[in-house]
């Protein structure tokens, strides 16, 4: 059999927006269909039709794929998204970011953190203490890619989802998404909620925590969305947290542990 990895980079644009992206990593007798499902989700995103469709499949080097474990699940519920942003302020506090880049942060996500306002086609990267933006390119910010859970462990990961309620595909995708993110260095925390108007639940993500849910962490109908990356300014170095995150290929493994809901009253 063939050992030959691919990675697979999908973004859809509408009206020089971005719609929508993906990625995925599989080996070169799956990259037909995986491509074909990208290219359905693009093709039928409810932002859409796209202006452009962008695919892209690069062949790895099979001795730079790294392994990271998917973290562990807890689902907060929480009254009403102010309640989930102050949740996720206490829990990104106790990761170690700092009150003050605590709230610059959940403004500028609310606002829609693009220069015009607006979704990013990345992730902001934010200093841990000062809360100062570090990122080269603020509109596009940081793009993660080339990573993925296991192939031959999808199965039971999406049926231990699935058992749990938790089957959305966005669920897994930020999972895994999450789960590189708390693999690069100098990462302290992640901040999440999605820019679709209709979709409320987002997370924070640490390595000491995991993958922390809240719903809801937006109102109904809300446009804004992104996502946060902070970083410990003391040792965080641009070139080799970028080339991590956009370059270097990662799976993850092991059927992720999943705590029992929450409950969290401010
Ligand atoms: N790298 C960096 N940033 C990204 C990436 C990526 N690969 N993909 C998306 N983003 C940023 C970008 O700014 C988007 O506007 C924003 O994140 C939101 O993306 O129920 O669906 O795909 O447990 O809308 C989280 C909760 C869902 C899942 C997040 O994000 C759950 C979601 P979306
Ligand atoms: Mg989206």
């Amino acid at each position: 059999m063939t050992t030959e990895w691919f990675s697979l980079r999908m973004r859809a644009v509408r009206r020089n927006r971005h719609l929508s992206g993906a990625e995925r990593l599989g080996r070169a007798h799956d990259v037909p269909s995986l491509t074909a499902a990208l290219l359905q989700r693009a093709m039928t995103h409810g932002g859409g039709p796209p202006d452009q469709v962008h695919c892209t499949v690069e062949r790895l080097d099979p001795a730079e794929i790294c392994h990271a474990e998917l973290p562990a699940v807890t689902a907060w519920e929480v009254a009403d998204w102010p309640t989930g942003r102050l949740l996720a302020g206490r829990l990104l506090e106790q990761a170690g970011v700092s009150a003050a880049a605590v709230s610059r942060s959940l403004a500028r996500l609310a606002a829609g953190p693009a220069p015009a306002g607006g979704p990013m086609r990345g992730a902001m990267i934010v200093d841990s203490q000062n809360g100062r933006r570090l990122e080269a390119d603020p509109q596009r910010g940081v793009r993660v890619s080339r990573m993925d859970v296991a192939p031959e462990e999808r199965p039971a990961i999406e049926r231990c989802l699935n058992k749990a309620g938790l089957g959305h595909h966005r669920v897994l995708e930020a999972m895994v998404l999450a789960g590189k993110v708390l693999d690069a260095p100098a990462v302290v925390a992640e901040l999440c909620w999605s820019d679709e108007p209709d979709y409320l639940t987002g997370y924070v993500a640490a390595p000491e925590c995991g993958y922390q849910r809240i719903t809801p962490l937006k109102a109904a109908g809300d446009p804004n969305g992104g996502r946060v990356f902070f970083v410990d300014g003391r040792t965080w170095c641009r070139k080799e947290f970028v080339a991590f995150l956009e370059q270097r290929p990662l799976l993850l493994h092991g059927t992720p542990e999943i705590h029992p809901p929450k409950t969290w009253k401010a």
